[in-house]
Parts: C-alpha cells; sequence; structure tokens
C-alpha cells in the first residue's frame, strides 16, 4: 500500500518505508550518536528511538493497571537529607520494589535505579515523591 511517494507498507513483511524530513543538524548529531552506540543502520537506531518514545508514552495515562517499572533518577547525595528521604520512601513502597540498584556517578552524583512490580498508580507516586525532593536533578520512568 503506497501512502505518499515516501511512505510504503509492505504488507507481506509487516514493514512500513517512511521518508522523514530532519534538519541537517539533527540527522549529523544523531548519526553521531548512533555510531556512537554501535548501530549499523539508521533504520534499527530509529526503530530503538520509537520503542523507547512509546514506552513513556504509555506510562502517562495507565491509571489504575498493574505491570512491571523501571524508575531512574538522579541526585546530589550532599543536599542535606535526600539520601535519607530516598531511602525512606523505598521502605514506604517496599511492597512493590523488586530491587534497587546505586551507582555512585561522581564525587556528589548518585544514580539510582528501581525495578518495581505493582499498582503504576503506587509508581507513580513513589516517583513523583522522589522527583519532589531537593537534590533530585532527573527522574525517568519507564513502565511495561
Ligand atoms: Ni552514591
Amino acid at each position: 500500500m503506497q501512502k505518499n511517494n515516501t511512505d510504503i507498507t509492505d504488507a507481506d513483511e509487516g514493514i512500513t518505508r517512511i521518508g522523514v524530513s530532519l534538519p541537517s543538524s539533527l540527522l549529523e548529531g544523531f548519526d553521531a550518536m548512533i555510531r556512537d552506540e554501535g548501530y549499523t543502520t539508521r533504520s534499527e537506531a530509529i526503530r530503538d528511538a520509537i520503542r523507547d518514545a512509546m514506552a513513556r508514552w504509555r506510562g502517562v495515562d495507565r491509571a489504575g493497571q498493574y505491570g512491571s517499572a523501571v524508575i531512574t533518577f538522579v541526585y546530589d547525595h550532599h543536599v542535606p537529607r535526600v539520601a535519607t528521604d530516598i531511602l525512606d520512601a523505598q521502605h514506604e513502597y517496599h511492597d512493590i520494589i523488586v530491587t534497587t540498584v546505586h551507582h555512585h556517578l561522581s564525587h556528589e552524583g548518585c544514580m539510582e535505579v528501581i525495578l518495581a512490580k505493582g499498582s503504576f498508580d503506587q509508581v507513580r507516586s513513589l516517583a513523583d515523591r522522589i522527583r519532589s525532593r531537593r537534590g533530585v536533578t532527573l527522574v525517568r520512568v519507564m513502565l511495561f
């Protein structure tokens, strides 16, 4: 099926080819990134970028649902109380947390990854609580 002169669907393979218009500078940056990440084709990198965007998008409106989740966040552990507040929050939500990994990024920076399973409402509450702490600079939630 041909939708226009650049979007082509091959029904037999379940693959649709699309044409995408991008600013040159954005494409150059993307190509540099995918070379660095070891992709051999743009198509595979774009598929992964779309999957990543979809996982984030699906997380927007999943109230009342259950599943698995990853909460990734970065914080400065020198900010008073942030580390103990994050620890307290995780103990409060212990029933949905499967495991937590702590990585010391630098002298002051910490990264944690929480793998959770259960109510997405609770996952969102936990993420919101972490996000609200002073010293936390990035929180990313993916629901599966
Ligand atoms: Ni640390």
